[in-house]
């Protein structure tokens, strides 16, 4: 008998979506416009020029979904909200119908047993704010407020487990400075920190409005992707390096990747406001005039406390014990690395939750969200063989369940994501899935992977045979 690398008992396995991702129907039944049906129907911002009008059309086929899945074991299933399907102009009408569809696909996966996680914001925000600001501006941090209230008082009967927003490092980085993402902005150092202070915001006053109207005692948390740093050998040196370039002001350590440094911040510049209620003194001198505009009670209403962490973790960057402190090793020409180019490093997760976790005493994470874009093919036998993904998922399994040596409460592990789907501006030349969308016939077909996971949860753990 093969041995098992148990994980503990309740854990929770599921598979994460978002509804841009996989909706469709973009101007169905009452729903308004959002910043990615804008951005995606503006010639040249998506590979291919393609959009999410159709998607994988789940706004029809959402119990297929969920017939996937419940054949999979799966018994989480984390999927977002769109915010203009409820309120078209982002604050003020509610649009019934919209409701009446999550009402529809929440009473599907409770008869399934399946227990639905919920973003409230997974980056479609209704172009109508966009027009007044977008995160630019507070009012639409207290419109969010509004559209938390909305959710908490319709579905928190049913849906007890919530996370605020996704990755707003994500919206921030990419949406407003980049401009590869939805809205296309590239706004000033002085108006980014201004939107990441009001997304942080915008979490706040959504817990507090989960406390408020909710009609039972929900759970709730936001899903952050951090830089995630790992000592680049097991030496203690090196992991003390690692710890402390995660929230390091140094410009030379914001990297995410091979690329030139770029980022305008540290961890702890998110991740400070959350959990002790202030940005980091050091970095907020540094910034001087480029700091965002702030209260005390803006302060307090970001560090509401939550009931979980949620973390995203694909990658992680190698730290070594420098001469002037910790650097970064760049990887070599060789490593591995997903269709998508993101490096392979099967570690992050360990690190990547033990880090955070243990630097600001978090007792409950969860990863909301892991996996690998590969270059699937649909072969003649009508399957998959996407063990490139397998490979990755046992690894990177293999490396979270350490964090249990350190007694960190890691409740549960998402993968990133059910179904392939639109990739944000790769379109859908980028596979994600463990099960595979065949675009033209919106078939689903679920990959090697999506059995290989059945088997974990099946055993509650990762099967040691054949591990390298
Ligand atoms: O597809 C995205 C998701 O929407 C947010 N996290 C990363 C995924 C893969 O790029």
């Amino acid at each position: 008998m093969s041995k098992i690398l148990k994980f503990p008992k309740d854990f929770k396995w599921g598979v994460a979506t978002a509804s841009y991702q996989i909706e469709g129907a973009w101007k169905k039944d009452g729903k308004g416009e959002s910043i990615w049906d804008r951005f995606s129907h503006t010639k040249g911002k998506i590979r291919d020029g393609h959009t999410g009008d159709i998607a994988c059309d789940s706004y029809h086929r959402f119990k297929e979904d969920v017939k996937v899945m419940k054949s999979l074991g799966i018994k989480q299933y984390r999927f977002s909200i769109s915010w203009p399907r409820i309120l078209p102009n982002g604050k003020g009408r509610v649009n019934e119908k919209g409701v009446t569809y999550y009402h529809r696909l929440i009473d599907e996966l409770l008869k399934n047993g399946i227990t639905p996680y919920i973003t409230m914001f997974h980056w479609d925000l209704p172009q109508k704010l966009e027009d007044e600001g977008g995160f630019r501006v507070k009012s639409t941090s207290y419109a969010f407020a509004e559209y938390a209230k909305v959710l908490a008082k319709r579905y928190s009967d049913k849906a007890v487990n919530w996370i605020t927003l996704n990755e707003p490092l994500a919206t921030a980085y990419a949406g407003y400075k980049l401009g590869m993402h939805a809205p296309g902005a590239k706004v000033s150092e002085k108006t980014l920190n201004q939107v990441i202070h009001n997304l942080l915001l915008s979490h706040g006053l959504g817990v507090l409005a989960l406390g408020a109207y909710g009609k039972q005692d929900c759970n709730a948390g936001i899903s952050m992707n951090p830089f995630v740093r790992m000592p680049a050998t097991a030496g203690s040196k090196d992991y003390a390096a690692a710890k402390e370039s995660w929230y390091s002001g140094k410009n030379e350590l914001l990297r995410r990747s091979n690329e030139p440094p770029k980022m305008n911040w540290t961890n702890g510049w998110w991740f400070d406001p959350l959990y002790l209620g202030k940005y980091p003194a050091g970095q907020w001198q540094e910034k001087k005039k480029d700091v965002p505009v702030i209260t005390a009670e803006e302060m307090k209403i970001i560090s509401t406390p939550t009931d979980f962490l949620g973390l995203n973790i694909y990658s992680g960057m190698n730290i070594k014990e420098g001469k002037k402190g910790p650097e970064i090793v760049a990887f070599k020409e060789n490593a591995p690395r997903m269709s998508s180019g993101g490096y392979i490093t099967p570690e992050a997760l360990y690190y990547g939750v033990r880090i955070p976790a243990e630097r600001y005493g978090i007792k409950n994470v969860i990863v909301t969200e892991n996996g690998s874009s590969c270059n699937d093919v649909l072969l003649h036998n009508g399957k998959v063989n996407d063990l490139a993904r397998v490979d990755f998922f046992k690894k990177y399994l293999a490396s979270l369940h350490k964090v249990f040596k350190h007694k960190i409460g890691l409740q549960g592990y998402f993968i990133w994501t059910l179904l392939d789907n639109f990739e944000w501006s790769a379109g859908y030349t980028e596979r994600f899935g463990i099960c595979y969308t065949d675009f033209p016939s919106l078939r689903r077909i679920p990959k090697a992977s999506a059995y290989f996971y059945k088997e974990v949860i099946k055993n509650n753990g990762l099967r040691l045979e054949n591990m390298k």
